[in-house]
């Protein structure tokens, strides 16, 4: 993972882009198909209101689920467990929180880089594919524990597959929010003061994930995203 081209957005969140090589990217889609195909794998999930979720979704490590907006390690639908979350994955999170602590350290001289963004291990991925219809709407992350909370212990998020129009603001509103576009290889990292942020998907670019990714994998149409937390 090579920080190259980062970005710091605002306190504790940081964009990387292109962080994840070409070669990673390729084994995090063939490690996640093969584990979406199995038990724990992927299923279009749904609220309490019985609405669907606009994407698949597959969990790592322990079981979020969108009805309880609870965590747990079996899920409710089908009493599965997921899968455990690759070394892999997890080295790549070390990287990326470790490019991010070097970036913020450039940028302000002053206090400890990791006040600002904690360090994290995660124990739980959710791993999202959006079609190139799917979406989600504005929310914050905060069904963790309260501990890692109050922490502001980072989720770190990778895009693989086709771009998002990516939002982010401190209020549920659409016309305030910032917009970044996320591309195949990108890390956004939000921790510290921005572990609350307000984020969602609002579109996926149709044709625009790496020709190379597509050739390798045979990716269908869309974009896989991995967000990793401590529970
Ligand atoms: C979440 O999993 O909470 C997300 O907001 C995913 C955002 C994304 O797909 O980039």
């Amino acid at each position: 993972v090579e920080a190259q081209n980062g970005f710091v957005l605002r306190s504790g969140m940081v964009l990387l882009k292109g962080c994840i090589s070409l070669d990673d990217q390729v084994k995090i889609v063939k490690v996640c198909r093969g584990l979406g195909l199995g038990p724990g794998g992927f299923y279009q999930p749904g609220y309490r209101d019985g609405a669907k979720l606009h994407l698949k979704m597959m969990c790592l490590g322990k079981n979020w689920d969108p009805e309880t907006s609870e965590y747990g390690d079996q899920r409710p639908i089908d009493g599965t467990r997921p899968p455990i979350i690759p070394l892999e994955f997890n080295q790549l999170v070390e990287k990326a929180i470790k490019n991010s602590h070097s970036l913020i350290g450039n940028e302000c001289k002053a206090g400890s880089v990791e006040d600002i963004l904690p360090w994290m291990i995660p124990n739980l991925c959710i791993v999202n594919f959006y079609s190139s219809s799917g979406r989600l709407g504005l929310h914050q992350d905060r069904d963790e524990s309260p501990e890692s909370l109050d922490k502001g212990l980072p989720v770190v998020s990778f895009s693989i597959g086709d771009a998002a129009e990516f939002l982010y603001g401190d209020e549920r509103d659409v016309e305030k929010a910032e917009k970044i576009v996320l591309e195949s290889g990108d890390i956004l990292i939000f921790g510290g003061k921005s572990r609350h942020v307000f984020h969602g998907v609002t579109a996926i670019k149709p044709n625009t994930a790496p020709k190379a990714l597509q050739e390798a994998t045979n990716l269908r149409p869309g974009r896989l995203n991995l967000t990793f937390r401590e529970y």
